[in-house]
């Protein structure tokens, strides 16, 4: 393993994609994502995904000088036409519209169109939260994983995520795929030729089984049986036909059979506690507060505890990244 300061991997993840033709402010909206991963580690959305950027940009499915759009489209509603770049820029480009939305409505949503997204949403929903609004955020990816009482694929990974900013504290955020496992991790167990628990997916023929290279060929499963997979219809719809994008299954039809990372769109909502509470708004936030408590006074621990104690350690000591990945991505480099 190579240890590496943050900014190392920030510099080194830039400089990739600007010498493959991203735009200065492309490459930083993507670099930060890739560095929270890293920093948090969270392996399987981190510095890992630059190999999958350069593979989806050789395969002409993402466009590296894409100038996402904001359009004001309702009272409640932000658009941002990501114009086939990757979702990051885009986000960053919807949230002071998205901001002042929710504050004068209490209740905004932020709509991507168009977007190439490879991401773990937590970051997405971190920059909300940092804002003071609680955010909900949700995607359909490819079509990877198959429903419950099925076998074969037709939603994707479809993550939800939500957040709830927190006074003087890091936010409550979850953030989880609606499959057992996001394929980011079975990816990572097929390159290290390790196996992978039952009950993350089956084989081709529908079968139970540890192999995560039959699991890629085969299709996924969705987390907790039926609900999972209620759950992951739901993405479907919501962030897909209902904001006039594609479908998993649509996105991998759209792929091509060339690895590259989803094509779709994805629906963030943002709520301003402070619009729906008024005075009572302190108050309130104590009940939410005594709720953590309760959680965290059995010895259970939050979501997002993993990740602010990696945080932690990152800050203070740097990343430690495999050396054959490291080798990877510096050959990457011209
Ligand atoms: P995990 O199952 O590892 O974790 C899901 C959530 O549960 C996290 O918030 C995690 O917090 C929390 N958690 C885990 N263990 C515990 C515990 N014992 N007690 C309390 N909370 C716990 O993640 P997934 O594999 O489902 O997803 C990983 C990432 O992949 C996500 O960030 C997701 O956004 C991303 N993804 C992105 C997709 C895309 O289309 N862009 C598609 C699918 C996934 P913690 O991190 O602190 O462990
Ligand atoms: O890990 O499932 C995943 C994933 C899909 C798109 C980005 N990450």
């Amino acid at each position: 393993m190579a240890r590496l300061a943050l900014n190392e991997v920030d510099v080194l993840a830039r400089s990739v994609l600007e010498q493959h033709g991203f735009t200065a402010q492309q490459a930083q909206a993507v670099a930060r994502t890739m560095v929270c991963g890293e920093r948090d580690e969270c392996t399987s959305h981190g510095i890992y995904r630059l190999l999958v950027c350069i593979a989806t940009l050789k395969a002409g499915k993402v466009n590296p000088t894409a100038e996402p759009v904001v359009h004001d489209h309702a009272p409640s509603i932000v658009r941002v036409d990501a114009q086939g770049g990757f979702s990051q820029l885009a986000l960053e480009k919807g949230l002071p519209l998205l901001k002042q939305k929710a504050n004068e409505n209490g209740l905004a949503a932020l709509v991507i169109n168009h977007c190439v997204h490879f991401s773990a949403l937590w970051v997405e929903i971190e920059a909300i939260t940092d804002l003071g609004l609680v955010a909900l955020a949700c995607n359909p990816s490819h079509a990877w994983v198959a429903p419950a009482g099925g076998r074969g694929p037709v939603f994707g990974t479809n993550p939800i995520a939500f957040g709830w900013p927190r006074q003087g504290q890091n936010p409550f955020v979850f953030d989880m795929a609606t499959s057992a496992i996001a394929r980011g991790d079975i990816e990572l167990h097929r390159r290290a030729g390790k196996a992978v628990p039952l009950g993350w997916g089956v084989s081709k023929e529908g079968e139970p089984t540890t192999s995560a290279e039959e699991i890629l060929q085969g299709a996924m499963l969705t987390f907790g049986g039926h609900k999972g997979s209620a759950l992951a219809a739901m993405v479907e719809l919501i962030a897909g036909p209902m904001i006039g994008d594609l479908t998993s299954a649509q996105s991998l039809a759209h792929d091509e059979g060339t690895g590259s990372s989803p094509y779709h769109g994805e629906l963030i909502i943002a709520f301003d506690p402070k619009r729906f509470l008024g005075e009572s708004f302190d108050h309130h936030m104590q009940s939410a507060e005594k709720l953590f408590f309760n959680i965290q006074d059995q010895g259970a621990r939050l979501p997002s505890e993993r990740r602010y104690q990696a945080r932690r350690r990152s800050l203070e000591r740097g990343v430690e990244i495999n050396d054959a990945l490291l080798d990877e991505i510096r050959a990457l480099q011209r």
